[in-house]
This record gives structure tokens, sequence and C-alpha cells, in this order.
């Protein structure tokens, strides 16, 4: 495949100034009228013609300002259409017919039909699915689009902007149209119709605009779309309130699609959702959905202004709207629930999901600068690290300095493909601060470390701080950055000692160091008491961070640091640490009593809120340790590493975990999605895995599965059932039970997809060998396909990384066919290889012998095979 380089971009040689459509669906095809007002760009090359994008398109007809073009003027290939031969520099309308089969789409790209509901996907490249046209996201144009139907097949018909006129056609046919003023690039345009339900509420912006929202959903489930609308609601509300933002169109409009590749789409808005990111109920969502949902709804929403408003320049800047949208939905949150408990959930994903692909043969830079396949780069790194460098510019920047600088983005950028570039200039240009430094986050890939030693005497604590950044497989520039170090010197009260540094080589503005050269020191004198440092408080910078402190002092700092992500990060290191030297060392000795009992003290502090002791509380997970390991993992010692853990905190902690379990409980009290609420019930479910673990029998999650009267206790039950007690009759009645109740959910049955597929047990091949098979499985489906191979590949080290290499084999044989139906999805599974060198050698050896038989396959999607050739590589 060839490489699309950053280096190479051009302007478009054709602007398109407005797009009208039209677009006739019927059972079987869609015929689709295109016409283009279009005029070359200034200072283009005056015989340069003009060449348009298209995948897998047939054209039907071709007109130029209203007569047919000779065919010696044009040449038509499925991917390209090229019309020589256009005006100097004269506006023209080019029409365009094309014919589409949404019945046979089953790449979910383009036009489509998902359980009779005909919608469309066009980031990155869809469009060009669609018709020929310049499908780059620099060409910006406003649409007038008329969508006509079967008035019984089709009684809703949407797409991007207000509505405008809407009848009746001859044959039970009927129209609507719809206009967009705001220009858009193509990869924003849709259309949805088909037989929909829908929720209506409505909002009135600051400005007093009164906006009609709507949530759309197959039939009869649009009475789970109450929370997905409050989402909303609220979401507008604090864009307003955050970020001065308003909405912009007089309708806002959500669709649940069955069928979707990833988790939403941001189309100006006609919001595409995959269903899964809308449809809540007490009895089938978990307290984990509805977090979902209200970030996804966040951030398709907050994309209105980052991404649709300012849109990017080209792919390469796609972190220019997703790190930042990423950004505002996690402040969203955090406004919205409590801020420690969401910064630490942020943490943890990054770690688990950003470190390993920073730190494999999939490296990127947050901007990378080359691609062959735009949509494996919708990645943990564009969208995750993304945000922690935003995150970052407000931490250098202050509150007052960052949002400055993003009033300025707006101001100078609304109606804008932008750069990075253009983005950062806004902030240096509003504070006056330089932020050439600070660039190379974007441009150098790879997780730099941080270390941190420290010494204390006479009063004076030196701080020494090192920073260093290992070339990777993306091999980009290893110079120092621009790190901005939190941090808090805590007293033997458990208060932050206010010191005044001592002038060194690293700056420091109140509780922040700038390091930004390879190695600095830090002084601070005066000091009564040696104090505890706290460093790298709220993860101010995505590093790892090796500090170089005692046991003792973590110890400390895990019951002391007033910073509640302190505590918690000085938990989840010493755990880390415990666990990967007890997997090293392939033993199963107990932790150290110290750290269980700080753990079943953080299990019953009442003062802290629930949700943060459930985060205090959890052992990390067989992945993570398999991450802290890095090379040759044996994942059974992890397993065992793993379990051993588990059994010293229950042991220690059984009696007041049962006490802290009681006092949670308040039954007879009506379900509530809330935050505490949630926090309860996981608080509440982590103690009972200990508590089973201690009785290492089942009755108790038994119980709780078998009274449970929402989703969260229900699943957490039988999760516990499932994997700690594999085979036992309770666990068999538990999922048999979860089955036959909820085997018409097709969200639900993806829950128990996955639960099976998760079990820690060498059974669970034939386990997943048979779900395979199971009636209500398909390929054709994302989210069935990734609750069976992803919840194996991504969520069972034990038997994914079996030793014989038949999870790796099962896996592969699975991807490559999906690959045939839907490549995007199984690209993005195919991810699940991708720490595979640090495994053990045997392992190392199956894993690439499955991979590359795989990647023998001769008929490989340009998708799949950019994954493989990487992680090969
Ligand atoms: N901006 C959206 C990206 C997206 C997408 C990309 C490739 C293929 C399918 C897709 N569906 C949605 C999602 C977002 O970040 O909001
Ligand atoms: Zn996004």
């Amino acid at each position: 495949g060839q490489k699309i380089r950053l280096s190479d971009y051009r302007p478009p040689a054709f602007l398109v100034r407005h797009v009208e459509m039209r677009i006739a669906l019927h059972d079987g095809h869609a015929a689709v009228e295109t016409t283009i007002h279009a005029r070359r760009a200034e200072g283009a090359d005056p015989a340069e013609p003009l060449v348009l994008d298209g995948d897998h398109l047939s054209l039907v007809a071709l007109a130029l300002d209203g007569t047919a073009i000779d065919p010696r003027r044009f040449d038509a290939a499925p991917d390209r259409l090229t019309i020589r031969d256009l005006p100097g520099s004269d506006a023209f309308a080019l029409r365009i017919e094309t014919r589409l089969e949404p019945e046979t789409n089953t790449e979910l790209m383009g036009l489509y039909r998902s359980n009779g509901i005909w919608c469309t996907q066009c980031e990155a490249e869809g469009f060009r699915r669609i018709t020929y046209f310049p499908d780059r996201p620099d060409v910006l144009a406003t649409y007038r689009v008329r969508l006509e139907a079967d008035h019984e097949a089709a009684p809703v018909l949407l797409s991007n902007g207000n509505p405008s006129e809407s009848g009746d056609l001859d044959g039970g046919r009927h129209f609507a149209v719809w206009d967009d003023p705001h220009p858009k690039p193509s990869y924003l345009f849709a259309l949805v119709a088909g037989r929909l339900d829908v929720l209506r509420d409505g909002f009135r912006t600051a400005s007093g605009r009164a906006v009609d929202l709507a949530v759309y959903t197959e039939p009869g489930l649009a009475d789970r779309a109450t929370y997905a609308m409050d989402a909303l609601k609220r979401s507008m509300a604090w864009d307003e309130r955050r970020f001065g933002r308003e909405y912009d169109l007089d309708v806002f409009n959500v669709v649940a699609i069955s069928d979707f590749n990833m988790g939403a789409m941001e189309n100006k808005g006609l919001n595409v959702f995959n269903h899964k990111y809308v449809l809540l109920a007490p009895d089938t969502a978990t307290d984990a959905d509805y977090a979902g949902v209200e970030t996804v709804i966040a951030h398709e929403y907050f994309h209105n202004w980052t991404g649709n408003r300012i849109t990017c320049r080209d792919w390469f800047q796609l972190c220019l709207k997703e790190g930042l949208t990423v950004y505002r939905d996690q402040e969203f949150s955090a406004d919205e629930r409590a801020r420690t408990v969401k910064r630490i959930a942020s943490v943890h994903g990054l770690k688990a999901q950003q470190f390993p692909e920073d730190q494999g043969p999939l490296q990127h830079p947050v901007r990378p600068t080359q691609y062959r396949e735009i949509n494996n780069f919708y990645t943990a790194t564009v969208y995750e690290k993304g945000a922690e460098l935003v995150r970052m510019l407000a931490t250098i920047l202050g509150e007052a300095g960052f949002r400055a600088g993003m009033d300025l983005y707006f101001a100078r950028h609304d109606g804008d493909a932008a750069t990075i570039e253009d983005f950062l200039r806004c902030f240096a240009d509003a504070t006056g601060a330089d932020l050439a430094q600070f660039a190379l986050w974007y441009d150098q890939a790879g997780t730099p470390e941080l270390e941190v030693q420290e010494s204390f005497g006479d009063g004076r604590l030196t701080v020494s701080l090192r920073q260093s950044l290992a070339k990777g497989a993306a091999g980009t520039g290893t110079e120092p950055m621009h790190i901005p170090v939190r941090f808090g010197l805590v007293g033997a009260d458990g208060a932050d000692i206010a010191a005044e540094p001592v002038a060194g080589a690293a700056e420091i503005e109140g509780d922040v160091i700038h390091l930004v050269t390879a190695e600095a020191e830090v002084v601070f004198d005066g000091l009564a008491e040696r104090p505890r440092l706290s460093m790298l408080r709220d993860f101010s910078a995505p590093v790892t961070l090796r500090h170089e402190q005692s046991r003792e002092d973590k110890l400390a700092l895990a019951r002391l640091d007033p910073n509640g992500f302190g505590r918690w990060r000085a938990l989840s290191d010493l755990l880390g640490e415990a666990l990967r030297a007890a997997a090293v060392a392939a033993d199963e000795a107990p932790l150290d009593p110290r750290l269980v009992e700080a753990l079943v003290e953080c299990a019953a502090e009442e003062r802290l809120e629930p949700a943060l002791r459930a985060q205090m509380i959890a052992i990390p997970g067989e992945s993570e340790i398999a991450r802290l390991v890095g090379a040759n993992v044996d994942p059974e010692a992890v397993h065992r590493a793993r379990e051993a853990a588990i059994r010293s905190v229950a042991r220690a902690g059984a009696e007041r975990f049962r006490a802290v379990r009681d006092g949670l409980s308040r039954s007879g009290e009506p379900f509530s999605p809330d935050a505490s609420s949630a926090g309860r019930r996981a608080l509440g479910n982590a103690l009972l895995m200990f508590l089973s673990a201690a009785a290492a029998e089942p009755a108790e999650a038994f119980a709780a599965f078998r009274d449970a009267d929402n989703m969260t206790d229900r699943m957490a039950a039988a999760t516990i059932l499932a994997h700690r007690f594999p085979g036992s009759s309770e666990a068999e009645e538990a999922l048999d039970r979860f089955h036959d109740a909820f085997e018409a959910d097709p969200l639900v049955l993806d829950k128990w997809f996955t639960l099976r597929a998760t079990v820690p047990d060498p059974a669970t091949l034939d386990v997943v060998r048979e779900l395979s098979r199971h009636p209500k499985f398909t390929l054709a489906n994302p989210n069935r396909a990734r609750a069976l191979i992803g919840g194996f590949a991504t969520g069972n080290q034990r038997v994914f990384h079996r030793a014989d290499g038949e999870g790796y084999r099962w896996t592969a044989d699975r991807l490559g066919e999906l690959d045939r139906l839907n490549p995007q999805t199984a690209a993005r599974l195919a991810t699940a290889f991708r720490s595979w060198r640090s495994y053990e050698a045997g392992r190392r050896e199956q894993a690439r012998a499955a991979l590359s038989t795989l990647a023998a396959r001769p008929d490989l999607s340009r998708d799949l095979r950019d994954i493989l050739d990487r992680t090969l590589s």
C-alpha cells in the first residue's frame, strides 16, 4: 500500500462552495444525484484537471453546467473521476449521478442499512463511497439534501442542518429537504432514513435560540433514551458555561444504530450513535454504561465547535479535534461527577490503552506524519494522549491563560480547516508564552521517563529530576520536552507544607515544576521536618514516573496525601511493584502486610467517597501486570501472582469488608444512576469479590446475583461466579439464567458473550469456539464481534496467550473471516496482538506464526494488512 505523508500536503486545486444532493432510497439500491458548485482555487494551475475521489463507485451520468460531458474529457474509475479542460477561473456546476447498493455494504462506511434503517458513516473517507468528491477535510461547502423514500419503509428522513421542505410523492413515496447553512467538510455529511421512534425535548441557548432536540431509536426503544437526552442538555449548558460555546442550528438530532464501527459520529446537526452509547435502562445497563453514554453524548456534542465549526486541514491533524474534544468531555465528566474519581479513571485508561501502544510496534506520534490507512489512526495516542497534551497546556498556562487561548482559537479559526500550529499559535498569542518546545509533544512518539531522586538534610530538600525518551518503532526525535510536574510536600499531619523553593535550575510556579531540560534540580529550604514528596499530582504529564522513594514514604502517602489522586497513585505503585516482582519471580508470596493493611483501611475510610475507595482497592488487572513486567512475560505467573494478592487482601480484610459492605446497602431505595449511587455499587461489588475470594465459595455471589435489581450488581455477581468459580453449578446456573433472561436484548447478550469469553480458565478456548457457532453470534455486527473476539483477545490474558498458541490461532482465524466483511473492525481487533513481543519465547514464536499465517492471505484489506505489517515489523 501507498504511504500518505504530511510533508506532501498541498492545498486543494478546486474549491467547492455548495453541494446539492438528491438521494432516492429504494429496496436494493439508492440513486444519488450530486451537483457540486465549484471553482478553481486562486493561484492553481489552470491546466490542472479536476480529480475527484471515489471508492467502489460506478458513474451513471456526468454533466457540466447542464450539458453532458464528452466522454473523451473524463476518466471514471471506481476510485477516481478525472475531468479535464475545466474553466480557468469561472465557477461551474458539475452534476454526478451514482448508484449504490446499501444492502450489500458490510464495511459500514458510506451508505449502508442497519436493521432496515438507511444510515451513513463518512469519517474519514466514506463520502467517496456515495459520490465522487474532493473528499478531504479542507474542502468546505454548504449542503442542500433532498431525500426520497417509501413512506412506510422510511417515515423518518433526516440529514444535516435544518429541515426545510417535505411532502408526498407518487407511489406511496415522500421527500424531505434539509439545509445546512454551515460550510462543512464531506466527512460530516450524514443521512438517516427508516422507521424510528423518537424522544423529543428542547433547549434554549444563552442567546435565546430555541433548539428542538430529538433522539431517534429503533421502534419500541425511545424510553431508553431519557438519560442520553438529559446528558445532551447538560452538555449544551456546560459548553456555554465553561467555554462560551452555543449551539448554532434549530435542531439537534441523535440517532441510535445497531451496526456501527465506532462509538458515535459528530455529523453536523445529526449525530449517529452506536446504540450502545444511547440506550439505557437500570435492568439492562451497568453504571459504566451510563457513564459511557454521558461521555460519548458530550463528546459528540462538543465536536460541534471543536471539529465541526473548526475542522482539521488534513487527517494528520486528527488530534486537533479528537484530543481537544476528549479533554473537553473529560472536564465535563469531572464537573458533573467527581473530579478525582474521573481523573483516576482517565489515567487508568491511558495507561491500559495508550502506554502499550506507545511502547510497542504500533507506536506513532500524537500527530502522525505518515499513514497507509487513516482508519487505523483513530487510536488511544491520538485521542487520549492528545487530550493529555491539551491538559498540559492548561496546566502550563493556568486557567485564565488557557481560556484566553481557547477564546482566541474560536474567534480566529471559526469556519477554518486548521492545524496544530494554528491551535498552538492562539495560546502563544493570547498569553505571550513560547510554546516551541511544548510543540515537540505532538511530534515525538513514546512515553518519556521522569526519574526523581530526593535528599534531605539541614532543613533542605533537594529534588533531582531527569527526563529521557527512548527511540521506539516510530523512530521520532528524543529531545527534552516541557514537562509540567505538579507536586506537593506532605507533612506528618497530612497537610501540604508551603515551602519556598530556592532559586535553582528548574522554574517553579505555584505547585508546578516546569522541567524543560534533560536534568534539573529543585531545592526547598527552611523545612522543620522531612516532608513526603508527592510527585506528578493529578498525572500532570503523560510520563512514566520513576521516583526513588522508600516503601515507607509511599505507604505514608497512601494514607496521608491530601491529594486523592496522590493516595491512589501511591497504592497503585506499591501494588504494581509487588505484583510485577511476584510475576517475574513466579512466586505466590503474599503481599506486604503493611500494604494489605493500607488497602483494607482505605476500603473502610468513611470520609472518602465510595467510588474513590473502590478505585483505591482495585488489584491491577493481568494485562496491566504484564505491561509492568515488560519482557518475557509468563501469563500463568501473572495470573498466579494476582490471585495470591487477591487472597492476601481478602483474608486480612474479610471482617471489615463485610461491615463496610453491609453499611453500604440501601435496600428498598429506587435505582438511581447518579455518581454517588454508582460509587456505592462499585465499592460494594469490589468488596463482594474479596469476600467471595476469602470464603472460596460462590454462595454469597450467587445470592447477590439472584437478588440483584439492576444490571451493575447482576453483572458484577455473574462475573465473580463465572471467573472465580468456573464450572460450579452456581456459575452455570447464573450464566444460563442471564442468557435466557436477556437473549432478545442485543446489548445485554453482548455482555454475556464477553462474560463467557473472559473466564480465565483453560476450558474457555472450547467455550469461545462453541460461542462462535451460537445462533446469535454474527461477525456482521461489530458489537457482537467485539464482544466475543475482543473480549477474548484483550480481556482474557491467560487463555489468549495459551502456551500452545491455540488462543492466537483461533483469534487470527476469526480476524481473517471478519476482514472480508468489515476490514475496519478486523484491523482494530488485530491490535490485541500489539504486545506479542513482550511474552516469553515460546509464546512469541506461536504469536509470530499465527500473525504470519494471517498476513500470508492474499486478499487482506488495506486496513488489516497495515496493522499486521506494522505489528510484525
Ligand atoms: N469522529 C468520530 C470518528 C468515527 C469514525 C472514524 C472511522 C470510522 C468510523 C468512525 N465512526 C466515528 C468519532 C469521534 O471521535 O467522535
Ligand atoms: Zn471525537
